[in-house]
């Protein structure tokens, strides 16, 4: 029987785009945060509160048993690495023991498969830091783990942190420790219902994480927090402009239009990574891609190689070429206007018909944004059919 949809060329896009897809998430690795501090702290809340919703609720996809009482919990972009059944002060040796031992195997491994940050956690109106809390931030830092002290749960009024948060922040900044800016970050990590109290400081701690982090794993840092809209379009944007360069280089001996395709990969990897820096997941994005790309052409068509012939001089002959310059224009108006497709999607802002994504939205927004950084496009409706 003839099955009219998924046509062939959108089950090879699916395909093509699937493969790119996956490697562009290895090619985004993993921003790898290490949570310290006493119990109750707050430590889980901050980190729902800055990569999502449930992240540390229980512990996120499958833990990995790194010693005894350190594990490991990922989940695509992010990995925790958190401790349980031991507590600083109390159990310091053992504990310095086996982080020792867990830092020294990860030093073998790929960077992106080590600890990028610690955060270490105190409680704002706890009212005590202890000199075991001290030496253990100076042993994280000759492990070479840079330390961001956060000072949790810190009640704000008029602009005015508590006192006492104050005067403890104060002592502990006295106390020369090696952490990031030689200072306490303070925070609220969640609204409290009572008090009123908004959330605060997620900011400006999420900024000092993205500092010290190694730069390779920048772009999964940006994926995983959830807060930081500008960061993901910063790592987007830098995205785009590494494969306008590629793609530039690729015609720079001119192509033959009808090899035009060798450009698709190279815009289907970067449609791939933006959706992954946006939290989209396989199948949306490939659904999303296809209302996008398909353009004014007929469903059972859809081919990015297909929004080429809107290209003004690339001409819808064959035999046609494409140069650097239009090679480079074409993949920059497709990554901006995929990326303004992602922006919308990942803000739960995508029309809807009948609870599913309105197709023909999502592709007059694509060409719409596609058409604001090629103004002399050819309209939809006079694309090849
Ligand atoms: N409203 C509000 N409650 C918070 C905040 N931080 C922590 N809490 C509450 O404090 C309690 C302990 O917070 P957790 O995030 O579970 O602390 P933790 O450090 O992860 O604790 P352990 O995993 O047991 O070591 C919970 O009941 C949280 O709801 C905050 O910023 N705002
Ligand atoms: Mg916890």
């Amino acid at each position: 029987m003839c099955v009219p949809y998924p046509g062939p060329m959108t089950q090879w896009f699916t395909e093509s785009f699937r493969s790119e897809f996956e490697k562009q998430a290895s090619q985004l690795g993993r921003f790898n945060l290490a949570l310290f501090g006493k119990t109750g702290v707050g430590k889980s809340t901050l980190v729902n509160a800055v990569f999502g919703a449930d992240v540390a609720a229980t512990g996120v996809g499958a833990p990995v048993t790194l010693t005894s009482h350190l594990y490991l919990d990922t989940r695509g972009t992010l990995g925790l690495v958190d401790t349980r059944g031991l507590e600083i002060g109390k159990d310091d040796k053992e504990l310095v023991a086996e982080l020792t031992k867990v830092v020294r195997d990860m030093r073998k491994q790929r960077l992106e498969d080590q600890i990028h940050v610690a955060w270490y956690c105190v409680r704002g109106l706890d009212r005590r830091f202890e000199d075991a809390e001290a030496a253990f931030i100076r042993k994280l830092d000759e492990l070479g783990i840079p330390v961001i002290l956060v000072m949790t749960q810190v009640p704000m009024r008029d602009g005015l942190f508590h006192p006492d948060a104050l005067e403890l922040a104060r002592q502990i900044e006295q106390r020369n420790l090696p952490i990031v800016e030689n200072r306490v970050f303070m925070t609220f990590a969640r609204r409290d219902q009572f008090t009123g109290q908004s959330p605060y400081g997620l900011m400006e701690l999420l900024r000092a994480t993205f500092l010290v982090a190694p730069d390779a794993v920048h772009g999964a840092l940006a994926a995983a927090q959830t807060i930081d809209m500008a960061a993901k379009a910063r790592a987007a944007r830098a995205h785009i402009g590494a494969t306008v360069a590629g793609a530039g280089a690729a015609a720079a001996s001119p192509i033959p239009f009808s090899a035009a395709a060798i450009l698709v990969p190279l815009q289907l990897a970067m449609m791939g990574r933006i959706a992954q820096l946006y939290n989209i997941k396989f199948e949306k994005a490939a659904l999303l891609a296809i209302a996008s790309t398909s353009a004014a052409t007929s469903l059972g068509r859809t081919t990015v190689a297909n929004l080429v012939k809107l290209v003004p001089g690339a001409g819808t002959v064959a035999g046609g070429v494409i140069n650097a310059g239009v090679a480079s224009t074409f993949t920059y108006a497709m990554g901006e206007a995929w990326l303004a497709v992602c922006q919308r999607a990942s803000g739960g802002k995508l029309p809807m018909v009948n609870g599913v994504v309105d197709s023909k939205a999502v592709r007059d927004l694509f060409m719409t944004e596609f058409g604001k950084r090629l103004p002399s496009i050819k309209r939809p409706e006079d694309a090849p059919r």
